[in-house]
This record gives C-alpha cells, sequence and structure tokens, in this order.
C-alpha cells in the first residue's frame, strides 16, 4: 500500500514537471577544474530545472584542457583562468557525467 501510494506521488511530480517546465528557477554552479579534480564534482538538480554550468580550469595540467558531457554532446576547450559556460535543461531524473578529454576526472549531476 505504501509503495503505491509514493508511486502515484512520483507520477503525480513528474506531470506537475511537464505541465510546467519554466516553473523552475536556473541554477547556475561555478566549478573549478584544478589538479584534483572538477570542484564540486557532485550537482544535484531538478528535472526541467534550465542549468548553467561555469567551468574554469585553474591549472596548467593539460589533462584538464577539454570537457566533456557524452549525453549532452558537449565537447569544449577549457583555456586556464577563463570562465567557459555551458547551459542546458535536463529534461528527466537520472544521472550526468562530465569527465576531462581522458576521462580521468570525472563529476556527476544528479537530476531528481
Ligand atoms: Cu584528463
Amino acid at each position: 500500500m505504501r509503495g503505491w501510494a509514493f508511486t502515484v506521488m512520483a507520477l503525480a511530480l513528474a506531470a506537475c514537471a511537464k505541465q510546467e517546465p519554466g516553473s523552475l528557477e536556473p541554477v547556475r554552479v561555478t566549478i573549478t577544474a584544478s589538479d584534483e579534480g572538477y570542484t564540486p564534482s557532485a550537482i544535484e538538480v531538478k528535472a526541467g530545472q534550465p542549468l548553467t554550468l561555469v567551468f574554469t580550469r585553474t591549472t596548467t595540467s593539460e589533462c584538464l584542457e577539454e570537457l566533456l558531457i557524452p549525453s549532452q554532446k558537449v565537447k569544449k576547450a577549457l583555456p586556464v583562468n577563463q570562465p567557459v559556460e555551458v547551459s542546458f535543461t535536463p529534461d528527466k531524473a537520472g544521472v550526468v557525467e562530465f569527465t576531462c578529454g581522458m576521462e580521468m576526472f570525472r563529476g556527476t549531476i544528479a537530476i531528481r
């Protein structure tokens, strides 16, 4: 019974998100790409929430010179100390990964 109620609630929420795509506040997240990797490396947003990621590479290490977000078909160069913006609106729950060009460093965007 309990599980059923949760399912109904989840469906209701999903329906809401679909009906009002413009109702969620855009979110902007600043991410630093350093020798330690991405900071923060775990981000959480809601489906339908317009997202802008601002990446700044603060290391001259070539490892992080390229940014990949495969599921969004994003492939960008990150010049040292120059903020690079990537915007998209995740449309469904799940996890979007971003990595360096060699896939050594990675971060995740959890979409609820
Ligand atoms: Cu790398």
